[in-house]
């Protein structure tokens, strides 16, 4: 395989650890721990892991134990520093007995059902550290959620005599961990499993979760070429650029992304529903700053929208709820085709919600009545809803302009960046952030933890300085409607409008409106100033100060 010369220079890079986990160690246990809602059912559910301690880890003595196997799943979109969990679950794994195995299942949980894997080598680990990618193993979104697949996983774990399996993956995914890590304790199956956080879509936190591995690199990948776009922008003057990024429901990259740029408009999903805007609203929202900027002369712009921003506006919101339920029916299970399942869908929900279904563009309407992931959510990246809204700009201005108003010129251009990022090579905070993850999972493993997340706190700080732990998922989940049926998930967090990094965005959004305000803020560093090269994400930053 033949390498860049950055991959080499990156190939010699130590990633950092706290201060806790550069020896031995000894587990610290909290207090008992409940879940953030519906507490009764969610302790009926998880009866061997509800209720556990959060784990803080300190320095200690050395304990010898006796060779054990470990096995890793990555599950979901991939997202920058996946390998360096695994080189940090290697090495971690290693140094407690340079015996012990680690075995990775090939393409994502389904790996695991199929019996397909491969032992991760140290010749295999070394050409991936601190690169991008998913590549080593491959991910997949099978969702592990019935019996027959986890008994089909406990024969190969046994096989290869895998005493742990580490589960990287998003909200949906570790949900799915914590009912493994119960049903194997419920059956004495003797096989422990750790979740591990990671998305892009930084939807994945909390009180014990700071960030989900991936999203410093995303965001920073994304500003850069927000950054490059308003350069061009600025240069040629002529072009409002709408540009999608991804983050599926939650807006957090949106607004990590405006934090870094400063664009024109920058749209938040959480603020759209909470107003309870209509598209109009949101379209003529973008319309005035436009005829705003033509005023002063300004032809050109940005606007940053969120991918799920759909989902958000409250009359589509009821829609997609109602279409979830629709194509959970048992009758729908049978459709094969585009066609028939957009006719079964119109047939089947309220007069109401038909309305609003056939007042959208019909790609649009297609794409809500189409198939949902694995995981039941709506593929909001196949929507293209910066085309949507820049084309309902345009009629809007030209409404305007037949009504005698001055709006000047509106030339758009259209980006989406989503892949763009996902892969990108992890940024120093994300290659420390996430070695730290993974060696703080074996950690978890030789203390006899399961159903926990590795968890890794206090990283505005130097990372001698982060503390390492494990919280229990059941603390994390709540019940949720999914496809049609109460179900126990994590509980996931979107953007908070009392929150310290939409409180700065709300309070500077006029000005950079207004003015071309834009910051240009280049590509990611890895050698250099330490406040070029390893400053965590500006919401990680305002989160931190506010507390
Ligand atoms: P995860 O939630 O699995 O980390 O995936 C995040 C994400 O990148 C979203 O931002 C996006 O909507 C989705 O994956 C795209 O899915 P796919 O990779 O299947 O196209």
């Amino acid at each position: 395989m033949a390498i860049s010369n950055l991959q080499k220079a990156r190939a010699a890079y130590q990633p950092k650890l706290p201060k806790a986990l550069q020896g031995p160690v000894k587990a610290i246990e909290g207090a008992a721990t409940q879940s953030v809602g519906n507490q009764a059912e969610i302790k009926e559910l998880f009866p061997n892991t509800y209720g556990m301690p959060i784990i803080t880890f300190q320095p200690g003595e050395p304990v010898a134990l006796p060779p054990f196997n470990v096995g890793i799943i990555l599950s979901g979109g991939q997202a920058p520093g996946g390998h360096n969990v695994i080189s940090g679950l290697f090495d971690g794994v290693k140094s407690l007995n340079p015996a012990n195995k680690l075995y990775g299942f090939i393409l994502g949980p389904g790996g695991l059902v199929d019996h397909k894997y491969m032992e991760i080598t140290s010749e295999l680990m070394d050409k991936y550290r601190n690169t991008g990618g998913f590549d080593i193993i491959g991910s997949g979104r099978t969702k592990l959620e019935e019996v027959d697949q986890f008994e089909k996983g406990i024969q190969i774990l046994r096989e290869l005599n895998i005493k742990a399996l580490v589960i990287i993956g998003g909200d949906d995914s570790n949900t799915n961990a914590c009912v493994l890590a119960e049903y194997y304790a419920a059956k004495n199956y003797g096989v422990q499993v750790i979740g591990c956080p990671k998305t892009i879509d930084g939807d994945l936190k909390n009180e014990q979760i700071e960030t989900s591995f991936g999203f410093d690199t995303a965001c920073k990948t994304y500003s850069e070429l927000i950054g490059n776009i308003q350069r061009d922008c600025n240069s040629a003057r002529k072009y409002w650029h709408f540009i999608k990024v991804m983050g599926r429901s939650a807006s957090h990259i949106a607004l990590e992304c405006a934090l870094q740029c400063q664009p024109n408009i920058c749209l938040i999903s959480e603020e759209v529903e909470a107003k309870a805007m209509s598209l109009d609203d949101v379209v003529t929202y973008i319309a005035n700053a436009v005829a705003k900027r033509a005023e002063e002369g300004n032809n050109f712009g940005t606007v940053v929208i969120p991918e799920g921003i759909i989902e958000f506006i409250p009359a589509i919101k009821k829609l997609i709820a109602e279409l979830n339920d629709v194509l959970a029916l048992p009758e729908a299970q049978t459709i094969n085709s585009a066609n028939e399942q957009i006719e079964f869908v119109k047939q089947h929900i309220s007069r109401e919600n038909l309305a609003v279904f056939q007042s959208l563009p019909t790609d649009v309407a297609a794409q809500l009545a189409l198939d949902r992931d694995p995981h039941g959510n709506v593929q909001v990246s196949l929507i293209e809803t910066e085309k949507l809204l820049s084309r309902m700009v345009a009629a809007k201005l030209a409404i305007w302009k037949h009504q005698g108003k001055y709006v000047g010129k509106f030339g758009t251009q259209h980006h989406f960046f989503g892949y763009e990022g996902r892969c990108a090579a992890p940024s120093n905070y994300d290659a420390d952030y996430c070695y730290s993850l993974g060696y703080n999972a074996s950690r978890l493993i030789a203390n006899g933890k399961t159903g926990y997340m590795s968890i890794i706190k206090n990283t505005t700080a130097p990372a001698a300085e982060w503390v390492a732990g494990g919280v229990p998922i059941t603390m994390m989940m709540n019940l949720e409607k999914r496809n049609g049926k109460m179900k126990p998930v994590i509980r996931k967090a979107l953007v908070e409008l009392d929150g310290a990094p939409f409180k700065y965005f709300a309070a500077h959004r006029e000005e950079w409106a207004k003015e071309t305000a834009y910051v240009y803020p280049g590509p990611i560093q890895y050698w250099g100033p330490s406040e070029v090269c390893d400053q965590p994400t500006i919401t990680l930053q305002l989160e931190k100060k506010a507390k």
